[in-house]
This record gives C-alpha cells, sequence and structure tokens, in this order.
C-alpha cells in the first residue's frame, strides 16, 4: 500500500459544518495555514446530510446562526420562524464563498486515524485514500449528531424494496407518491418527516418504541418588523441569550410548577404552547429538577395528545409516561394530527416487536407489513459516535477508544489528557447539545483560536489537559446532571439509544456558568491545562 503524503500544516481540521468552517476562518485570521478534511461532497455537516422530508431547525433562525461577523447577520435574511434545512444549507454555503473557505476544504475525504508523533510533535491524519498530512495542531469539527445509528434488525438485507436514513437522504429526493412506506423512529427526525410523507405515501406505517413529547412549532414567515428590531440590536439580542437555560430566547417563568394552582398552571402551559417550541421548556423553572412540577408538563401534554388525536386508543398509545424534556423535546408541525389520517397507522413495537425484516417489508410478531420502502429515522450515535469512528492514537501509543471505554472524559469538552494539541468543538462534557449550537460552537472556535494566539505570543508548541483537571471536570459534569432529572430515561443524551454503549451522560448542563469557567481558566495562565515550550 502506497501512503500519498499531502501538506504540512499549523492545524488541520476534520469537518467543514457550522464549527469547521468558523474554525477555519479563525485561524486564518491569526495567519496560520489550514486544512479541513469533509466526508461529505458538500460544506454544512449536519445540514448537508439530513435532507429528509420536513428537516429544519428547533431553534429559531435569528439565533441558529453565526454572530462572529456584524455584516454577515445583518445581511443574511432568513424567511421562516425555523429555517429548513435547505435554507441552512444555503447559508452556509454562502459563508464558506464569502469568507473564501473553499480553497482551504477537501471534501469527500473521510479522516480514518490521527497519530501524534511525540518527537515531532505533531499529529498525522490518514485519509480514507490512504493519504496523509501533518500538523501541530488538530481540531474535531466532526459534530454531536453526525454518526447515524442504523440498529441491526433481522434479515435487513433482504428487502426487496428502498431503504433510507433520514441521515443519509439521497440528494435527487425521494417520491413516495402511491407507496406503501414504514418509518422506524419517533424521535425529532421522525416527528418532523411522518407528517410529509403521510401526505405523499398511499399508506404510512409508524414503527414507534418511545412516545415522544412534541410541542407545535408554529412555523411561519418571518415578521419583517421582528427582523428589523432584533438585527437593530443583534449584539446584546445574542448576548441575552446567553443567559437563557438553553441560551436561545425563551421568556423563563421564574416560579415553580407547584406554585400554582391547576388552573394557573393551564393558563402558563396554554401560553406556552401557543408561542410553541423548545421555549415550552421554559414554562416553570423547576421543570428539569423537580419530578412532581415535571409530571405537571407531561400531563399537560398527555391532554393535548387527547384532545388531538380522535381514537382515544391511539392517543394514549401516543401519549408519553417517561420524564418530560428528558429525551430531547421534539418541534413538530402537525404530528400528532397526522395519526388522525386513514393512510396512517401506528405499529406500537412494545406491544409488537419487529421480529425481522422480509423481502416484502416488517415482520412483526403479529404479522408481516408489506412495503415499498423503509425510513431510518434511528437517530445517532451521538457525541462520541464520530469522533470514535476516527482510530485516535496520542502521547505514549494511548487510544482514545481505550480512555473512553467507560465513557468520555475530557477536559471542559475542549482537550484530553494524553492527547496533546487535540481539540474537540462542542465535545462531550461542554454544553453543546443543551445550549444553542451555534453559539456553543463560536465559543469553543473563539477559545481556541485565543488559545493558540496566546501559544504563539508565549513560545509555548504544546496544549494538554492535566489528569487531575479532567477528572474533576468529568465529576462536576456528573454532579450537575445528577441534580437534573436529564439522566432518568433512556436517551441519547446517555448513550442509551445505541446497544452496548455506556451509560453516562454526556453533555453539560449550565452554559452560563460552563463560559465564566472556561473564561476563569484563561484568566488564570490556562489553569488544569500543561503548557510546554
Ligand atoms: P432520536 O431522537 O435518537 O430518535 C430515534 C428514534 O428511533 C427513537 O424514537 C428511538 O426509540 C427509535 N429507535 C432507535 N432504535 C430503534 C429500534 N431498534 N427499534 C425501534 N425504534 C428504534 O434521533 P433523531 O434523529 O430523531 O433526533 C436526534 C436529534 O437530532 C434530536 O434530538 C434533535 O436534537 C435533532 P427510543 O426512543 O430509543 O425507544
Amino acid at each position: 500500500m502506497s501512503i500519498n503524503r499531502t501538506g504540512d500544516y499549523d492545524a488541520i481540521i476534520v469537518g467543514a459544518g457550522f464549527a469547521g468552517l468558523y474554525m477555519l476562518h479563525r485561524l486564518r485570521g491569526l495567519g496560520l495555514s489550514a486544512r479541513v478534511f469533509e466526508a461529505g461532497g458538500g460544506v454544512g455537516g449536519t445540514w448537508y446530510w439530513n435532507r429528509y422530508p420536513g428537516a429544519r431547525c428547533d431553534v429559531e433562525s435569528m439565533e441558529y446562526s453565526y454572530q462572529f461577523s456584524d455584516e454577515l447577520q445583518q445581511d443574511w435574511e432568513w424567511t421562516e420562524r425555523y429555517a429548513s434545512q435547505p435554507e441552512i444549507l444555503r447559508y452556509l454555503n454562502h459563508v464558506a464563498d464569502r469568507f473564501d473557505l473553499r480553497r482551504d476544504i477537501q471534501l469527500d475525504t473521510r479522516i480514518e486515524a490521527l497519530t501524534f508523533d511525540e518527537d515531532a510533535g505533531k499529529w498525522t491524519v490518514r485519509t480514507d485514500d490512504d493519504t496523509e498530512a501533518t500538523a501541530r495542531f488538530c481540531v474535531m469539527a466532526t459534530g454531536c449528531l453526525s454518526s447515524p445509528n442504523l440498529p441491526k434488525f433481522e434479515g435487513m438485507e433482504s428487502f426487496r424494496g428502498a431503504t433510507y436514513h433520514t441521515a443519509r437522504w439521497p440528494h435527487e429526493g425521494v417520491h413516495f407518491d402511491g407507496q406503501r412506506v414504514a418509518v422506524i423512529g419517533t424521535g425529532s427526525s421522525g416527528v418532523q418527516s411522518i407528517p410529509v410523507i403521510a401526505k405523499e405515501a398511499a399508506q404510512l406505517f409508524v414503527f414507534q418504541r418511545t412516545p415522544v413529547y412534541t410541542v407545535p412549532a408554529h412555523n411561519q414567515p418571518l415578521d419583517p418588523d421582528y427582523v428589523a428590531r432584533v438585527k437593530a440590536e443583534y449584539p446584546s439580542f445574542r448576548k441575552e441569550s446567553w443567559f437563557h437555560p438553553f441560551t436561545f430566547h425563551a421568556d423563563l417563568n421564574n416560579m415553580s410548577a407547584l406554585d400554582a394552582d391547576e388552573a394557573e398552571r393551564k393558563r402558563v402551559y396554554d401560553r406556552y404552547w401557543e408561542t410553541g417550541g423548545l421555549p415550552f421548556m421554559a414554562s416553570f423553572n423547576d421543570l428539569f429538577f423537580n419530578m412532581q412540577a415535571n409530571d405537571t408538563a407531561g400531563e399537560y401534554i398527555r391532554g393535548k395528545i387527547h384532545e388531538i388525536v380522535k381514537d382515544p386508543a391511539l392517543a394514549e398509545k401516543l401519549s408519553p409516561e417517561q420524564v418530560f424534556g428528558c429525551k430531547r423535546l421534539c418541534v413538530d408541525s402537525g404530528y400528532y394530527d397526522t395519526f388522525n389520517r386513514p393512510n396512517v397507522t401506528l405499529v406500537d413495537v412494545k406491544d409488537e416487536p419487529i421480529e425481522e425484516i422480509v423481502e416484502s417489508g416488517i415482520r412483526t410478531s403479529r404479522r408481516t407489513y408489506d412495503l415499498d420502502g423503509i425510513v431510518f429515522a434511528t437517530g445517532f450515535d451521538a457525541m462520541t459516535g464520530a469522533i470514535l469512528k476516527i482510530d485516535i492514537t496520542g502521547r505514549s501509543g494511548a487510544k482514545l477508544r481505550d480512555r473512553w471505554a467507560a465513557g468520555p472524559r475530557t477536559y471542559l469538552g475542549l482537550n484530553m489528557a494524553g492527547f496533546p494539541n487535540l481539540f474537540t468543538i462542542t465535545g462531550p462534557g461542554s454544553p453543546s447539545v443543551l445550549s444553542n449550537m451555534v453559539p456553543s460552537i463560536e465559543q469553543h472556535v473563539n477559545w481556541i483560536a485565543d488559545c493558540l494566539a496566546y501559544m504563539g505570543e508565549h513560545g509555548y508548541t504544546q496544549i494538554e489537559a492535566g489528569e487531575d483537571a479532567q477528572e474533576a471536570w468529568v465529576a462536576h459534569v456528573n454532579n450537575v446532571a445528577e441534580a437534573t432529572l436529564f439522566p432518568r430515561c433512556n436517551s441519547w443524551y446517555l448513550g442509551a439509544n445505541v446497544p452496548g454503549k455506556p451509560r453516562v451522560f454526556m453533555p453539560y448542563y449550565g452554559f452560563q456558568p460552563y463560559v465564566e469557567k472556561c473564561d476563569e481558566v484563561v484568566a488564570k495562565g490556562y489553569e488544569g491545562f500543561a503548557l510546554i515550550s
């Protein structure tokens, strides 16, 4: 096997989504040479791959966008309250062109291995076409939800129809007209795609394992007056969002759900339901801390399901029992109502398990569903999947896969002990998926870029988290999570959706305290890190 050697760079960035694009821009600004390797055939990351029908962001477009360039945020015109996947992908392509990023991005290239050479103090990356490149710094901009989870059903290869995963949707699109289609999975991807597919397909069978809590998006064209108001004060609008529990504007109702009587509680929930979207989580201030308070939100949504779905038995099957919001709350456009359609059938796989996939369709314990197509909306190996797909070897031959065998261990979700100069953007142990991803990404990119600038100014060549600081941080992340209700169900936050994955709560709850901690670490001369000249 012959290895082609390409360049030697100051930094290599893995991934060209929101994180990789901005990282490249910042590194260029520091006068560093950088190369981005991207597995996809275009830039966009999550928004390049997730092209399934109905794919849309669940954070409002005025907030789910970069703030590093005021000209960019003033010029770009979002059309809807929640941007669709094609619009976000257009935006990211615009960013790539506007900042002339493409010349340093190599598409269609997957990184398979990353190895640290201690003598040279450099990382070597090997790509899937046996090319190697080297760099002093390596930044994983690989995304939190980028490694699809495709469960192994018996007989999968025997199906004669077409199969799709929502996160690997064909670029040419798919027409379901007149077809019998199954969707397996009712997380956000299922909740968004099911209403759209139901309108096209002749017959839609929804295979549900766990019913889901979802709140209406009330998506609509953006009101130009609102856009003008936000743009007039964009920097302060952005800054304010940092103080909201999930880093987007949510008008937190600062009272306990238990301090309201039933009528008052209903009025509050009605108001947030009418507003729509994830701000529903801010209806009361203790929904994620007090089980009794949390139950009131679950009960309210179950009531809504019974109002919307006409058949009471079907409404019951669609009603979640688990802790509200501990699996990520979904935001939908007509999800529950879709089950009133005569061409839609709910298959509850808890009652009627999938036994195997056969030539003609899906065989459950009760019957065979004959199908033309199967859509797997079965989610991701979240947060660690994309990182661990790469064979990462650090100092003294340490393998990241071994270090993380019992769950990810990082310092601040930014770096790992034993892996000098290797950074993770929105890595496990950082707010990441519990925050608005774009500001979280920008905060990490800025932290990393400032760190490299500092190292350059002070003549440091290597930075690496200390074991003690890392262990203390991991313990802190766990303690904070334990004080919430988040670890109380089988969510992808815990890795519980992937068989065999260690059960560890991966994101850090609390953006504002997290940012303060990152700033404090810097103010104290990169406390907890070892800096080497
Ligand atoms: P999710 O939220 O992980 O949803 C995946 C769905 O697939 C969920 O309903 C799972 O049921 C279901 N699933 C997974 N494996 C199986 C098997 N083996 N059999 C039946 N059903 C299965 O992924 P999404 O892509 O929808 O959303 C991910 C995030 O992207 C979302 O939270 C937003 O942040 C954006 P389960 O609940 O595990 O019982």
